[in-house]
């Protein structure tokens, strides 16, 4: 057991924390100093059920013995191997593991250390693609408004979230698709129907740009961060056909959809449509490390592999000190051997109409003006207050976690990733935190 820690005592200035609100931090610290299976444990001894498995990675429930053994393991064994011209044994395995999950199409396997840098990677690939097939002016990316792809140059122009966007200016050659949230949808148990109009958006920036000058479209399957906005059952199917008609890449970051959170393995199989390009991170390593990875499908590879090269030349000028480290490597291995051993995607699927029943129940309790969910994600969507749209969920997520359940907040929403091993006590739980909570703010 952790022993007992005074929060203010911890603290000091030197941390500059991410995306934290400093000035409600210091005032009321929020130290955690442990977790156990589906638990965060605070500095003052008290249990918090991890309503998001940390930030949507430890879906397989916190302090796994089979990773920590492997981890350390490794750490006796290879520490460390140099990534560029060497290699190590786990990497390929691990590569080979993971093409033998994903979608058939994808074949190959870049790895980096989050998602941020899965989509900066994923971003240059494709642009390199399209050199390498001799259409140098395919540049131009797409996104998606409300999409997030992590904080990176490129990730960071192609997402859609204002407040992420706007300090830091122009970085990236982009446009943006409209988002997917649609008023007629709020309230949808699950996945809406319909939606190609809102893929057929993507003709309208063909014609504003020419498809001679786009090189990809980037999107998550199903939009995390902004809000849990579970895609239409016709939009992904036809944003897909849009970029084959075009010529266009079409990339999905499977950040937080990837490895079990939608319901199936991931979210290409989930709603029907094989991206060109995947990116993971996350769930991968169940949050244990740190670790990243692209999958591109045999066709883009191939483009950056001549056997007529000579011996010396480097195929792809671009990687990590840390791609494929060892350790991560181990970690990945370990999290993916618990996922096939206790059937991660089973899981999802058993506890999903729970979080779905869960969070459902709370329509019709004050300030809630949408609810969504998908597989083991979901959202409430809160009204504003006075104009303000950020303060309530922020005076929800502090109520919580003084009641003993971490939620994470985001924009206008409370944000839902459960870990596949809870169980119907811990969803019924939160509910009842959640309802009390709700009843308290003004
Ligand atoms: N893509 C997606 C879809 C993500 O959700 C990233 C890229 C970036 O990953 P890294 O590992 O660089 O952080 C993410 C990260 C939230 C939340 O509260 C979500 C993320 C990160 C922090 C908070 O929803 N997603």
């Amino acid at each position: 057991m952790t022993n007992k820690l005074i929060p203010s005592e911890v603290v000091n200035e030197a941390y500059w924390m991410p995306f934290t609100a400093r000035n409600g931090f210091m005032k009321d610290p929020r130290i955690v100093v442990g977790a156990q299976d589906c638990h965060l444990i605070s500095a003052d001894g008290k249990r918090a059920f991890d309503s998001l498995s940390g930030l949507w990675c430890c879906g397989l429930g916190h302090n796994r013995p089979e990773i920590a053994d492997a981890v350390s393991q490794q750490l006796r064994t290879l520490d460390f191997s140099p990534p560029f011209q060497y290699g190590h044994p786990l990497a390929f395995q691990l590569a080979e593991r993971l093409t033998g999950m994903a979608p058939e199409p994808l074949q190959h396997v870049f790895f980096t250390n989050s998602g941020s840098e899965s989509a900066d990677t994923s971003l240059k690939i494709a642009r390199a693609y399209w050199r390498m097939a001799g259409q140098p002016s395919k540049t131009k990316f797409i996104g998606r408004i409300k999409g997030y792809h992590g904080v990176n140059f490129a990730g960071t122009s192609l997402g859609g979230l204002g407040a992420n966007r706007k300090l830091f200016g122009h970085l990236a050659d982009a446009d943006h698709l409209p988002h997917t949230l649609r008023a007629e949808d709020a309230f949808t148990k699950g996945q809406p129907q319909g939606g190609e109009e809102l893929a057929d958006y993507l003709e309208q920036l063909v014609a504003l740009h020419d498809a001679s000058n786009i090189a990809a479209v980037i999107v998550e399957p199903m939009a995390g961060s902004g809000g849990v906005i579970v895609p239409p059952s016709a939009y992904l199917p036809r944003l897909r056909a849009l970029c084959n008609k075009h010529n266009i890449l079409l990339i999905f970051d499977e950040v937080i959809t990837g490895f079990a959170r939608t319901g199936e393995a991931f979210g290409a199989d989930a709603f029907g449509a094989i991206p060109d390009i995947m990116n993971l991170a996350k769930t991968l390593t169940n949050g244990a490390v740190p670790m990243g990875a692209v999958l591109t499908t045999d066709e883009i590879y191939q483009a950056f592999v001549d056997e007529q090269q000579p011996d010396h030349a480097i195929s792809l000028p671009h990687g990590y000190t840390y791609s494929g480290h060892p350790v991560a490597c181990a970690a990945a291995l370990a999290t993916l051997d618990i996922f096939d051993a206790e059937d991660m995607v089973g899981r999802a699927r058993k506890m999903s109409p729970v979080l779905q029943e869960t969070l459902h129940s709370l329509r019709g309790a004050p300030h809630i003006s949408d609810i969504r969910n998908v597989g083991m994600a979901g959202a409430l969507q809160i009204e504003p207050r006075d104009g303000d749209a950020l303060v309530r969920p922020y005076e929800l997520g502090i109520r919580c976690w003084e009641k003993g359940l971490y939620v994470r907040w985001g924009g206008d929403t409370l944000q839902f990733a459960p870990p596949f091993t809870c169980t119907e006590d811990d969803l019924g739980r939160m509910g009842e935190v959640l309802a009390e909570a709700l009843g308290e703010v003004v």
